[in-house]
């Protein structure tokens, strides 16, 4: 499936709702909706990516883009400390196809993950 066509997709074409926390002209950060911490918050391309394995190095900057957006609703949430996550392929759990990083605190996180 082109990673246009998922959930996200339609996220950032708003035709679905999203509780929005931070949008540019080349991202979107939005809170998860099953989140597993009391902060989890997800930041997508506008570029329908599908996930790493998708990405060239002409890709480098919007990469490095959406980690400091992460650092960026880290702190504004308040968090101290925060881990990111980005599943890439089903074997890694990905069940949305467009490339997404996870940002999770407000709690303690184990190590490693499952
Ligand atoms: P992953 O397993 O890495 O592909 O994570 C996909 C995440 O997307 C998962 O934590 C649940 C979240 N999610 C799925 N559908 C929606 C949706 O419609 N809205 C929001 N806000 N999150 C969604």
């Amino acid at each position: 499936m082109a990673s246009s066509d998922t959930i996200f997709g339609r996220i950032l074409r708003g035709e679905i709702p999203c509780d929005q926390v931070h949008a540019d002209d080349r991202c979107l950060a939005f809170r998860d909706v099953a989140p597993q911490a009391p902060v989890h918050i997800l930041i997508i391309p506008r570029e329908p990516l599908e996930n790493l394995l998708d990405a060239e190095p002409g890709h480098a900057e919007l990469l490095g883009h959406l980690l400091l957006v992460a650092a960026r609703v880290a702190r504004q949430e308040g968090l101290e400390g925060f881990r990111t996550v980005i599943n890439s392929g089903a074997e890694a759990g990905q069940t949305v196809f467009h490339l997404h990083v996870h940002v999770i605190g407000g709690r303690p996180l184990a190590w490693p993950p499952g």
